[in-house]
């Protein structure tokens, strides 16, 4: 079975996707070099030797692979069509990053790549696919990279020439041959922006871009605010106003200025704000949380990490009004609240004393 790559990116258009790049599975003999190489420096994250091979074979994933179809839904709008008072960051509001602004985007793929596969079942009954995003084998940046959708930045981040970094990757799997691909474009030499820039790698607070193209994910705070349980006291210190993720390594890169909207009313914040109210956040119950963050990025590791990081937040935010939503957490059952609550409450302390 056959389809012009011209049909296929008029279906993904139409199915809401603007990106697309195709590519032949094969072995990633390069990947697995940067892998291994990861793993010898000891800059890996949630990944393992173990499965370094589902990584680089697509065919482990599915034998009878004959395409794989990149896709990228971009993220990035300017806010005027976004309510101004649920993004002008207060004292009592913390910050989510924009991977987190709008609903979910892996429910925004998921939904997307779904309409994707039906509608080239109407058209090549029986075609079999697979579709993921994040939590899949593959690795999305490198097959992004291998389908010629655009570069890597020194931040490590995988830039479009007019979406820039402000894009998300997902992939299909597919037992259909793609024909009629055009040559990848070489519209910019990214290489030579950064080369008198290193910006991102100043600019980062947890200095966790240790040399161009490599990150350190352990100090990465978009990383570190995931974690569950209790932060280290440097960890917490980092973290400043934000709750979840972290995006200082795109909003300083001069690549990012004047970049081409998204178009995608999925992504404009709404329930939850991209700033939402730290105080009352930590009053939800799970009831709340679940209809107030359940459709969002930020909500996947739980209500107690979030309150985690507000408390945190409202810590490094300084202002002392924020002392009584912290004190019904500072005797709390759970060690990871009442440690947050503890470090923040002293910190505003010893600072309103100064
Ligand atoms: C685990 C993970 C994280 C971890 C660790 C990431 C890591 N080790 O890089 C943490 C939580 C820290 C994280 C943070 C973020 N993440 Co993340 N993350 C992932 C995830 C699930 C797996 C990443 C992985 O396996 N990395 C393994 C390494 C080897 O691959 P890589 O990260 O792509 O690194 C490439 C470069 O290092 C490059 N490279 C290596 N050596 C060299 C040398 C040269 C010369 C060149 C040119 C390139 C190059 O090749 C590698 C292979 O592609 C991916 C989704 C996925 N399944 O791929 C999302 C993903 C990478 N994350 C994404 C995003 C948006 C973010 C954040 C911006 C979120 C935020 N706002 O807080 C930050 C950005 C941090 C940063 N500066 O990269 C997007 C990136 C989109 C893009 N346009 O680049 C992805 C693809 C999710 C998605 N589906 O869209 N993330
Ligand atoms: S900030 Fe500078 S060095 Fe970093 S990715 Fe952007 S252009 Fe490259
Ligand atoms: S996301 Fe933040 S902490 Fe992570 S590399 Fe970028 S600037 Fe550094």
């Amino acid at each position: 079975m056959e389809i012009s790559f011209r049909q296929l990116r008029q279906e993904a258009k139409h199915q809401g996707f603007p990106i697309i790049g195709t590519l032949k599975p094969h072995y990633f003999k390069d990947l697995k070099e940067i892998l291994t190489r990861y793993v010898d420096e000891g800059y890996t994250f949630e990944f393992n030797k173990k499965s370094i091979e589902e990584k680089c074979d697509p065919f482990l994933t599915m034998e009878n692979c004959k395409t794989i179809v990149v896709l990228g839904l971009p993220y990035y709008s300017e806010s005027n069509t976004i309510d101004i008072s649920h993004t002008t960051p207060d004292t009592f509001r913390g910050r989510l990053a924009r991977t987190a602004w709008g609903e979910d985007y892996h429910r925004v793929f998921q939904r997307k790549m779904q309409n994707l596969g039906e509608a080239l079942g109407k058209n090549k009954p029986g075609v079999s696919y697979q579709s993921y995003v994040d939590t899949g084998p593959l690795v999305e940046r490198f097959l992004a990279s291998k389908a010629g959708l655009g570069f890597y930045g020194y931040n490590n981040l995988f830039y479009h020439h007019e979406y820039g970094s402000y894009v998300f990757y997902g992939y299909m799997l597919i037992d259909l041959e793609v024909c009629d691909v055009p040559g990848n474009e070489k519209k910019s030499c990214h290489g030579s922006v950064c080369e008198n820039c290193n910006k991102c790698i100043k600019a980062c607070p947890g200095q966790a871009i240790v040399k161009p193209y490599r990150l350190n994910a352990s100090r990465c705070i978009s990383g570190i605010m995931q974690k569950k349980g209790v932060l280290s006291d440097e960890e917490k210190a980092l973290m400043g106003n934000r709750i979840y993720g972290c995006d200082v390594c795109q909003e300083i890169c001069p690549y990012n200025k004047e970049l081409k909207s998204s178009s995608d009313p999925a992504f404009i914040p709404g329930n939850p704000p991209a700033f939402p109210d730290l105080r009352e956040l930590l009053g939800v119950s799970n009831k709340e949380f679940i209809r107030k963050y359940g459709n969002n990025a930020s909500a996947w590791r739980g209500a107690r990490v979030l309150k985690r990081n507000a408390l945190v937040a409202l810590g490094n935010i300084g202002d002392p009004g924020a002392m009584p939503y912290i004190f019904p957490f500072i005797n709390d059952t759970r060690e990871d609240l009442r440690d947050a609550a503890q470090w923040a409450l002293k910190k505003l302390e010893t600072e309103s004393k100064e």
